[in-house]
């Protein structure tokens, strides 16, 4: 039964991708506007951090919707074509499942955040438009 399904879903995939990926940018949210410093900022910040993903998986959708929403540079490494990527995933995460947030903490040691919505908060409580950011200049331009 199982290889009828996965049968059934191999043979609709050709049409059900570009359905997908229409709905996909369709339904993208517009992207907050920051103030110049403070997007420099949340640049800095995100490029601590990595989004392993499927192109097409409704999960990844999602998780790159609020990445959208809330105007964040982070890289997207392809865990389904990218033999690569899915290796990096599988040998840091755990497992080989999206979306997987791979987080650089500031002591330099590395989180693997599997679950949309674990992500999507994380990524709100961080990021978000309610967020105070503190202080957004770079370290080096900060007094003593
Ligand atoms: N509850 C999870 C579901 C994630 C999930 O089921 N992802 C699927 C792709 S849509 C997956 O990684 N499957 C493993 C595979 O296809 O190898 C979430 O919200 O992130």
């Amino acid at each position: 039964m199982r290889i009828l399904i996965r049968l059934f879903f191999r043979t609709l995939r050709p049409f059900l991708t570009p359905v997908v990926l229409l709905v996909d940018r369709l339904a993208a949210p517009t992207p907050v506007q920051r103030p110049e410093p403070e997007q420099e900022y949340v640049d800095r910040q995100t490029r601590a951090l990595t989004l392993y993903q499927f192109k097409t998986c409704p999960f990844c959708i999602k998780t790159r919707h609020a990445i959208r929403r809330l105007a964040l540079n982070i890289e997207l490494r392809n865990a389904q074509h990218d033999p690569v990527s899915r290796e990096e995933l599988l040998a840091g995460g755990g497992e080989v499942k999206v979306p997987c947030l791979r987080i650089v903490e500031e002591d330099g040691s590395v989180r693997w955040m599997y679950e949309s919505s674990d992500i999507i908060d994380y990524l709100d409580g961080r990021f978000g438009t309610e967020v105070d950011l503190g202080d957004t200049r770079p370290l080096s331009n900060q007094a003593d």
